[in-house]
């Protein structure tokens, strides 16, 4: 379905003057200038984005500024640098070299942030979990990881089952009180102890940085591994994509347990030498315009799942804030509909910028910037130095508006370069020669912006009619009793597969058939007669993962009585 609405009220951009000028003429070896590697040959990307600016004159300026509900810190980029080598140091002291694995399994706090900076700065490799993750999923990575260290909480520790994992050797507990065991250390006893003088361990850029576990549609989560050379592409998407500035407050509202908590909760800020906001606690609308208020957020990135509940909060609370320092907001990790774009300029006075990738590609590949006019619904144009095509299965490129694999020219400073003891699924992602294949399908219209569509698996297709769900989704959330909606193909003798909608409603609506039928004429009028669900449910609540996505594969598992195969991703 051809689209054409363009928002045309651009940010202003302050890094990028051109988006097709820099497109043209940009090479990945002009974004390596701003590291030191390029005079020793070696780097460590705790080191580029902590202590180079702590030895460059930022010593004194706020690297993070935490809060939660119960806590108030802020740290400079000195202070950073001096907390990342103590913990450097303790693992270090416990044995840790280049190459172990180390889990960190705890909420947002400082001390996961200086965990995590100081592990890398040892070269050794990253995992963070997320908190809510429980006995079963823990076991799973740290198994398949063969992991020798974890930080964790004396709370969480109960979901680890230390004694089956026969390779996990120290575990470091933030918050424990009294002697410890052997095998188990107090954090802050350790720390206390520590030096903050660290002789950093300089790695290869191919060497191994971050393991990060995503569940595929069956079967165990796969471990993506990232390199130290990725922090080129977190650097320059923070530049263009962020559009970063000195002066910037940034809140990237991820957890580190999902790759964007990583990739932009931790790298692009600070390689960038941008101050970093983290937020930890739960979600609410109050909770988090006070956020943006209180620490004067300048730039914003987070994702549909929470603009979607905002915008279901309506725009009075809104009110109650002082968001004029905020000038740049950003989104990822499922389709952002052209509703909630719409709804953003109104309520924000500014576009919310759509950027699309993925675990696999470790950093943003495809997405808008603010020198360039926004059509909602569209994930925006390739970065620079990236290459994005539509394909068929045979890797041949597909015209404008074909619907096929959303692929991508390989390789890229911050694509995945091993899926860990997975080596025939690694493969699989460059089945077609020069090809990384997403499992995204998409289109491209005439002026080269790209269209998701939805994951290949779950494209429906009706009586002969291609429909990405995608579609039908943002046309049931404009109707004002939708809140959230996840739709699936459901196979049918007559039709090949009929559409079936679940649906959350706004506070204030009740289900009934009317309702149902309201909603069905919303969409046929509105989309597409083939397009509207044949059936509808209502639901309190839809599967998602952890990082806000709607499941569909759940919903489909459900309605079809199969096995829902990995869970462990799934938010309780
Ligand atoms: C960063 C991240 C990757 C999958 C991806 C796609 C979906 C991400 C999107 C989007 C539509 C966007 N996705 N961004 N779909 N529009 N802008 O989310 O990584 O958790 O590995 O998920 O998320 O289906 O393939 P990850």
């Amino acid at each position: 379905m051809k689209q054409t609405e363009i928002i045309d009220v651009k940010t202003t951009g302050n890094n990028l003057t051109s988006y097709e000028e820099a497109y043209r003429n940009f090479d990945w070896k002009q974004a390596e200038e701003a590291f030191s590697w390029h005079r020793t040959g070696k780097v460590n990307a705790a080191y580029e984005a902590i202590d180079r600016h702590a030895e460059n004159g930022l010593g004194d300026k706020t690297a993070l500024l935490y809060s939660d509900p119960k806590r108030e810190e802020s740290y400079t980029f000195q202070e950073m640098k001096e907390q990342s080598n103590r913990f450097g140091n303790v693992l270090k002291k416990i044995g840790l070299t280049k190459g172990d694995r180390m889990f960190i399994f705890m909420p947002r706090s400082p001390e996961l942030y200086f965990s995590f900076l100081g592990a890398l700065k040892l070269g050794v490799i990253v995992g963070p979990l997320f908190e809510a993750f429980m006995e079963g999923a823990v076991r799973d990575r740290l198994e398949d990881s063969e992991a020798v260290a974890l930080v964790t909480t004396p709370q969480l520790l109960e979901r680890v089952p230390v004694k089956e994992l026969p390779a996990l050797k120290h575990v470091i507990l933030v918050g424990a009180t009294g002697e410890q065991e052997e095998g188990f250390y107090s954090f802050e006893e350790e720390m206390k102890h520590a030096s903050p003088e660290l002789e950093i361990e300089w790695v290869d850029r191919e060497d191994g940085m971050l393991l990060h576990y995503t569940s595929g549609s069956t079967g165990k989560p796969k471990g993506v591994l990232h390199v130290h050379n990725a922090m080129i592409q977190h650097y320059q998407t923070g530049k263009w994509v962020l559009d970063l500035q000195e002066d910037d407050i940034y809140w990237c509202t991820a957890d580190p347990g999902w790759v964007t908590g990583t990739s932009y909760g931790i790298f692009a800020p600070w390689l960038n030498g941008v101050t970093n906001v983290i937020r930890g606690g739960r979600f609410s609308p109050d909770d988090w315009y006070q956020t943006l208020e209180k620490n004067g957020v300048t730039v914003w990135y987070s994702a549909p799942t929470a603009f979607r509940m905002l915008m279901g909060a309506g725009s009075e609370v809104v009110k109650q804030f002082d968001l004029s320092k905020l000038r740049h907001i950003l989104s990822v990790g499922e389709p952002l509909n052209p509703e909630v774009v719409r709804w953003g300029l109104k309520t924000y006075g500014l576009r919310i910028h759509d950027s699309w990738w993925m675990t696999e590609t470790g950093g943003i590949l495809i997405s808008n910037y603010p020198q360039m006019e926004i059509k909602p619904g569209s994930m925006g144009k390739p970065f620079p130095g990236i290459q994005a095509a539509i394909i068929d299965d045979q890797g041949n490129e597909l015209p404008p508006y074909r619907m096929g694999n959303l692929a991508i020219r390989t390789p890229w400073p911050s694509m995945m370069r091993k899926i860990w003891n997975n080596p025939a699924k690694y493969e699989e992602y460059f089945r077609i020669p020069g090809w990384y294949v997403s499992g995204d399908s998409a289109y491209m219209d005439e002026d080269g912006y790209f269209w998701f569509q939805g994951r290949i698996d779950d494209v429906i297709n009706t009586s002969g009619e291609r429909v990405g769900p995608f579609e039908v989704e943002s046309k049931l959330v404009e109707h004002p009793a939708v809140a959230e909606a996840g739709v699936i193909g459901k196979p049918d003798p007559v039709r090949g597969e009929i559409i079936k909608a679940f649906i959350s409603l706004r506070d204030g609506f009740t289900p009934s058939d009317e309702l149902k039928e309201e909603i069905r004429k919303f969409v046929k009028e509105g989309l597409a007669a083939h397009a509207a669900p044949r059936e509808i449910e209502f639901k309190d609540k839809l599967p998602k993962t952890r990082s806000g996505k709607i499941m569909r594969r759940v919903l489909k598992a459900w309605e079809l009585d199969l096995p829902t195969g990995d869970l462990s991703t799934m938010e309780e």
